[in-house]
Formats: C-alpha cells, structure tokens, sequence
C-alpha cells in the first residue's frame, strides 16, 4: 500500500485504489499521529481555511472503511466515531458507492422544484415505511440536520398557527440562527453569534445522573410540563423538539416514561411532537429510531447523519395532515434531496436492512457496555456508562462525586488518537467520552479499540478505585 500527499490515495500493488471494505482491517501506526504528511497539510489548512473551523484529530484522510480510517501517512486508525455517526454502513460501503457512482454518470442535478426524478420519491417512501407508526406520512428531503430542524418547525407553526417552540437542556439542534437558539450550549456554538430567533423555550430535562434526588420518568415530565404551562401556555406553542437520547449534550438518556408522558401531553394540547432523531435514527441505537424502544410514535421526525453514508441528506417525515399543511412552495432548497445524496441513502438503507444493523447495533452495545462496565469498575472517574445500542458513553467525574472532570476525559482523548483510536468528547461539561464505531466493524477491532481506551485511563493517571480509597 502507498500513499501520496496530491490525493492521498491508497492503492494495491495493482495500482487499484483502496477504500471501504476493502481496506485492511486492523490498527496500524507507522508514524507518530498525526505524521508529517499530515501536519504539512495541517500547516496548510491553517493558513487557508478559517480558524473557526476546528479539527478534533489532524490526521488527514486517504480511505476509510468497515472500522477503518486509513490517513496520508499510511496509519490505519480504528474508529469510534464514524464521522459522528454518519457512516453508520461504514465508508464507501459498497451499495453507497455504486448507487452514487451510477447516478453521477447519469445526471448529478437538476433541482427537484424544477423538474423531479425518482430517487426522491423513493426515499420518501422508504421513510414512510421505516419511521414509527403506521398512518400516512409524507416528507421533505433537506441537506443537512440543522436545516430539516429548521424546516420541521416551519411546518409545526403553519399547522398549529401557533409560534412558541419548546427544547430541552443540554439539547443540540445545530448552528444556524433557529437552531442555535435551540442549541443550548454556549460556547462554542453560539458564542457571540446572537442576536438569537425567539420563541424558543427552554425545558428542564430528565438527566439522571445528575438530578439532586432520584426521580422518575413521568415526574420529570410532569416538571417540564408545569414550566411549558406556566412560562409559555399550551395555546401558544406550536412544538416540542426533544432528541430521544441526546447526542453532544453527552448521551443522555432521560428516564424511563419521559418522552411518552411528554408525547402524550402534546396529542392532548395539539401540541406537534418533534423528535429530533439526526444523531440516534437509522439502526444506531439498536431500532430503526430511538423512539420505537418505549414505543413513542412522533407527529414529526427529523434524519440526518445515518441516512445517507456519509452524503449530505436530511428529512423531515411525519403526518401527512401536518405535512400538507404548508402552502405550495413553502418548502424547498436548491440541493434538498439532491440525486447523488438520495442514490447514496437508497443504498444505505438497502444495506442496514440486508447486514440487519439494528441488531448489529445492539450487539455492538453489549460488548461495549461490558467493556465500560468492566472499566467504571476500576476507575472510580467513570461516573456513568449509559447509552443504548452503538451509541454509548461515559461520564467523567472526580471520584465519588459528579463534579465533570473535562479535563480527564480529554486527556483519554488524546492518548487514544495517539494510539490509532478515533474516539470523540461530548456533553455540555465536556467531559463524556462517547463512542460512535461504524455498525460494520468486526467484533476484534471494537474489543481493540476499547482495550485501548482502557489503556489511555491508566496512561492518563486516572486513580484507581483502590488508589482513590488509599487517598480518599
Ligand atoms: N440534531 C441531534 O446531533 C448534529 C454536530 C457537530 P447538522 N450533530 C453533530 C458539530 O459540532 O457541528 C446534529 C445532531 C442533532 C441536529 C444536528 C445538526 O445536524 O447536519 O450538523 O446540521
């Protein structure tokens, strides 16, 4: 295998290009991370790109597939991370590239609001089919997550006549100016990006690691109903957009009951329940949609990341009353629901039903929740491991308290970059480290990464539970 700096290509002694599955699946340093092919290209994006933009690991990359990212020096990194959760098939996986390699060929645009064509349709009808309950749906097909959100509370106004937008702490929708203001974190979201679009409320949420005393799902709820009544009014509020286990907020999974005690109250109010299922949806978290594991049906559901393996597609799906409620023309874009992008998720979604990714992922969740039980066990830092399926986390804490330790977790971070692990932080206190791997990696190269995942604890000095207790 070599590699070259101009495209970075990785080919076989045949001088056939590698990539996807067919790219060697193992961990494999042959620089230190990132090499000096990559940190030459790093000095240039420096000096070219904004330095807004911010990359977690400057490993520049030439290939990736299967469990695999493959950088310009040649090192083959193990990934946790899979383009945060996108490449949920895996890289190039194989339907995703024939379907976009023949659609390129045959016509790469021409904007469906000027003349249309079938792959739009047809991944409107695979939505249809695949997002919870079974009455009539319709969609629209966007390009990225913060627009389908964006969209998704247009269409819930215009149908409710109603204006107010209820979201959650900890809650990631985006960074355009509405989801920004439906974002909750500050830095480095929306710091300094304001002024903010209004009547967005924000909800207490069910977080039950860090709530005073323990407290049950339909309590919870009940709290941040009251503060809807109270603070906004049921007649005044066109939508609630929750995500079913928040995603950069740091995996939080609100208690049992929550999201069906909130559901049920906006059918009650004529309230449109928004999930925001951009990070958890298509196979992630064990179903096709997170909101199936406590059977919640959502008037509105929005997709991004996993639909498309890894091109830019976004939908809204949802009733198809309140879809059809929007004026013709109200709804659109240039690129939504582009060929290329709607060729690539017809052969991602083919793919997760014939490889059954759902049950992948939760096969991917017991190895990973032994492993991390195994280490909360050891590290008393670890105050958490939650998640579900492929997406899970833990929280990292000083000993025996939930003070966050930020710091901790991205020390782990880093060591694991060094080591040929892609792995990724999250969590409005920076300090859950969570773990994303593509639903194709084989079972060895996961135990791997996670091994040395244990490794960067003990690397970065985190005490023992025997050693806090010598200390404590
Ligand atoms: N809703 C639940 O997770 C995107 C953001 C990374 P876009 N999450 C990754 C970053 O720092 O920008 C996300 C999400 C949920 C909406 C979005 C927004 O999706 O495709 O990034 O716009």
């Amino acid at each position: 295998m070599s590699s070259d700096i101009h495209g970075g290509i990785q080919t076989d002694s045949h001088g056939e290009i590698l990539g996807g599955p067919t790219l060697p699946q193992h961990r494999h340093l042959v620089t230190e991370i990132p090499g000096p092919i990559s940190r030459a290209l790093h000095e240039r994006k420096t000096a070219s790109v904004s330095g807004g933009v911010s990359v977690g690991l400057p490993a520049y990359i030439a290939a990736a597939g299967g469990g695999v990212v493959v950088d310009v020096d040649g090192n083959s990194l193990i990934d946790l991370a899979a383009g945060i959760a996108v490449t949920s098939v895996g890289n190039a996986a194989p339907k995703v590239a024939e379907g976009v390699a023949r659609q390129v060929h045959q016509f790469t645009h021409t904007c469906f609001m000027v003349v249309p064509y079938g792959g739009y349709v047809e991944v409107c009808e695979r939505l249809a089919e695949l997002t919870p309950g079974s009455h009539a749906k319709k969609s629209v097909l966007l390009n990225s997550g913060a627009e389908a959100v964006e969209n998704a509370v247009k269409i819930a106004r215009v149908a409710t006549g109603r204006d107010a937008v209820v979201v959650f702490d900890h809650a990631y929708h985006g960074r355009t100016n509405l989801t920004m203001a439906m974002t909750a974190k500050n830095a480095p979201y929306k710091n300094g990006f304001g002024p903010f679009a209004g009547e967005v409320y924000r909800a207490p949420m069910s977080y039950p690691f860090r709530e005073p005393a323990p407290i049950k799902g339909a309590e919870a709820a009940e709290r941040a109903i009251t503060m809807i009544e109270k603070q906004v009014g049921a007649e005044n509020l066109a939508a609630i957009v929750i995500e079913p286990i928040q995603g950069e907020g740091g995996f939080i999974v609100p208690a049992e009951g929550f999201l069906p005690a909130l559901s049920e109250w906006c059918t009650k109010h004529g309230v449109v329940f928004i999930a925001d299922e951009i990070q958890t949806g298509f196979c992630r978290t064990g179903d096709w949609f997170a909101c199936e594991n406590e059977g919640v049906v959502p008037d509105l559901i929005t997709t991004a990341k996993g639909i498309a393996g890894g091109l830019p597609l976004a939908a809204v799906t949802g009733r198809a009353e309140i879809m059809d409620a929007v004026h013709p023309g109200g709804l659109g874009g240039t690129y939504g629901g582009n060929p290329v992008a709607c060729a690539a998720a017809l052969g991602a979604i083919e793919t997760m039903k014939e490889l059954d990714l759902a049950a992948r992922a939760r096969h991917i969740g017991q190895i990973m929740g032994r492993r991390l039980h195994e280490l909360a066990e050891r590290y008393p830092s670890i105050g958490e491991v939650r998640g579900r399926g492929a997406m899970m986390a833990i929280e990292v804490v000083k000993p025996g308290t939930i003070t966050p330790d930020a710091e901790l977790a991205g020390a782990v971070n880093r060591i694991c970059h060094s080591e040929g692990v892609l792995t990724l932080t999250c969590g409005t206190f920076g300090n859950v480290f969570r773990f994303l791997p593509p639903l194709v990696i084989d079972d060895a190269l996961l135990e791997e990464g996670l091994a040395v995942v244990e490794q960067a604890f003990a690397a970065a000095g985190a005490p023992t539970r025997r050693e806090s207790a010598v200390v404590g």
